[in-house]
């Protein structure tokens, strides 16, 4: 389960770790979404898979992008901590997390990250993660080193990343490793995601999409 630790981050398009924060922005932090539900048209001018509906922003997401709450939060079972925006984040049990934003996009956009795997974010200038690659984000595995805090969740350090590229783009594959790998934050328009979180505990189980999961199986 904690298959890397130290690769550098490597990128091939342009990546630029904190810059400064920019006047019109947009912020996906996922707050108001459901626990383990499908983040759907949440931001869209429609639902979550609980019915939930944030801001319409004109941004949806592909079927494996899920919503989660952290377990200290009422109503979670995510196992995190120190998340950016508290209590909800993104994450996927299946594939990886897709977001489309049909006008297109030429600003860059940043996040915030915990995963304890390595893990990699690409965009593109079609939707639905197609048409041509305009950037490939390489992250390592940093979410669960030295935990504690929140008061409990085992993936506790979240790093900001800002991404730049030539083009349009209309989606961003948000990647890693299922049950493993989170975003939070999601903001476009800025160099720079939200504000940088506080340190949190070590357990050794998933994200907690896993555990829900096998309970709807079971269902
Ligand atoms: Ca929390
Ligand atoms: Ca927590
Ligand atoms: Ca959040």
């Amino acid at each position: 389960m904690f298959r890397r630790s130290l690769i550098a981050l490597a990128l091939a398009g342009s990546f630029f770790h904190v810059g400064s924060a920019a006047a019109s922005v947009i912020v996906l932090d996922f707050e108001g979404a459901g626990n383990g539900v499908s983040l759907n048209n949440f931001y869209n001018g429609g639902t979550d898979g609980a019915g939930n509906s944030g801001t319409n922003y004109g941004i949806s997401f592909g079927p494996n992008a899920l919503s989660l709450i952290d377990g200290d939060a009422p109503g979670g079972t995510g196992n995190f901590a120190n998340e950016p925006s508290p209590s909800t984040i993104m994450s996927f049990l299946t594939g990886t997390a897709v977001l489309n934003y049909a006008p297109g996009f030429t600003t860059g956009f940043s996040f915030f990250y915990s995963s304890s795997t390595a893990a990699s974010v690409l965009v593109y200038d079609g939707l639905d993660a197609t048409g041509n690659l305009l950037a490939q984000i390489d992250l390592i595995a940093q979410g669960v080193s030295n935990c504690s805090g929140d008061p409990t969740g085992r993936f506790c350090n979240w790093t900001p990343v800002g991404v730049s590229f030539a083009g349009t783009a209309r989606s961003i594959d948000f990647g890693g490793t299922v049950d493993q790998t989170g975003y939070d934050n999601i903001t476009f328009g800025s160099a720079t995601p939200g504000k940088l979180p506080e340190p949190a505990s070590l357990t050794l189980v998933g994200l907690g999409l896993g555990a829900l999961l096998s309970r709807r199986r079971k269902a």
